[in-house]
């Protein structure tokens, strides 16, 4: 695919000395791993994310809810980066300050090689304990879960005998402070901000472009279709951003590697 770039785009990226990329699902998704909105299949298929992804679930039925997630984390663990990843991490070796802050819970900006990133929502392989929400240690290696998932018993904690919970941050949850802090002021500073990948449904991360706008930033969105940040942003490329971003790259700084 021919990505079409405006000049106006590619001067603003030259001249920016502070880039925020805020990512979501549609990130992964050449990775291999589905959207947030389609990692609903076989067992979970008749369920809503909103349902799934959140304590009240846990609290009802904490074998299908941990299923789902070491069912999820098992393909994180199986998949890549793609070049949505790896082209982040090239416009950090160009640009003076690059801030990555993503609503996904994979590692996979860590195993592009990208440091510091913030994760509004937290991540898959940190569990805490439901009841004390101390840390919890998962075995090594890659579980091996059957297509479509299958329900199972949490791990227990070793310091009170609660259930062990998803280290990510549900529904109706707060966000960790000094991550929202982090990327909250990130926003504030920065000259450009991609929004890439993300349906902008979900607050507050899907408020921080409009901080950014506020502060004058130029924002680009990248996404495979329209969403309420249509209106709002400068520059809308429609496409998949494992081919938008690598191009960016190239069309500012010669031919990615
Ligand atoms: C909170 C972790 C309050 C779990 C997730 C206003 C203010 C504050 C809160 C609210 C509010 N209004 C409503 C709320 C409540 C709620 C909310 O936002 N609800 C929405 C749905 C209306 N928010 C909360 O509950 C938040 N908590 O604010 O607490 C509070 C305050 C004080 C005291 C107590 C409480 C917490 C929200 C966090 C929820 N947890 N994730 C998990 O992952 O299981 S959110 C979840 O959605 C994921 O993290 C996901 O990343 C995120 C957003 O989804 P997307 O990343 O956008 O993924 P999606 O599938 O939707 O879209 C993918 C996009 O990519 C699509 O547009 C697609 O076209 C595109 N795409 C696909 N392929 C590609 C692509 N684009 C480019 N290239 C491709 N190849
Ligand atoms: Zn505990």
């Amino acid at each position: 695919m021919t990505v079409e770039i405006p000049s106006q785009l590619i001067t603003a990226l030259r001249d920016a000395n502070r880039i925020v990329f805020l990512t979501g699902a549609g990130v992964s998704a050449e990775s291999g791993i589905p959207t947030f909105r389609d990692a609903l299949t076989g067992l979970w298929e008749r369920y809503d994310p909103e349902q799934l992804a959140s304590a009240d679930a846990f609290r009802r039925d904490r074998e299908l809810v941990w299923g789902w997630y070491e069912w999820r984390r098992m393909r994180v663990l199986k998949a890549q980066p793609n070049g949505a990843h790896r082209a982040i991490v090239e416009f950090a070796s160009k640009v003076p300050s690059v801030s990555v802050i993503t609503q996904n819970v994979d590692d996979l900006h860590e195993r592009a090689g990208c440091e510091n990133v913030i994760h509004l929502h937290g991540r898959l392989d940190r569990p805490i304990c439901f009841a004390c929400r101390r840390p919890h240690e998962l075995p090594t290696g890659i579980p091996e879960e059957p297509e479509g998932g299958r329900r199972l018993a949490p791990p227990r904690c070793e310091y009170c005998g609660g259930y062990v919970r998803p280290g990510v941050v549900w529904f109706g949850e707060s966000l960790c402070e000094s991550e929202w802090t982090a990327a909250a002021d990130a926003c504030r500073k920065c000259d450009v901000l991609f929004s890439v990948g993300t349906s902008s449904l979900v607050q507050p991360a899907a408020s921080l472009p409009v901080t950014a706008a506020r502060r004058r930033a130029t924002v680009v969105q990248i996404n495979l279709g329209p969403t309420s940040l249509d209106v709002l942003a400068h520059f809308n490329l429609v496409g998949p951003a494992g081919v938008i971003l690598p191009a960016l790259y190239d069309a500012v700084w010669g031919a990615s590697k």
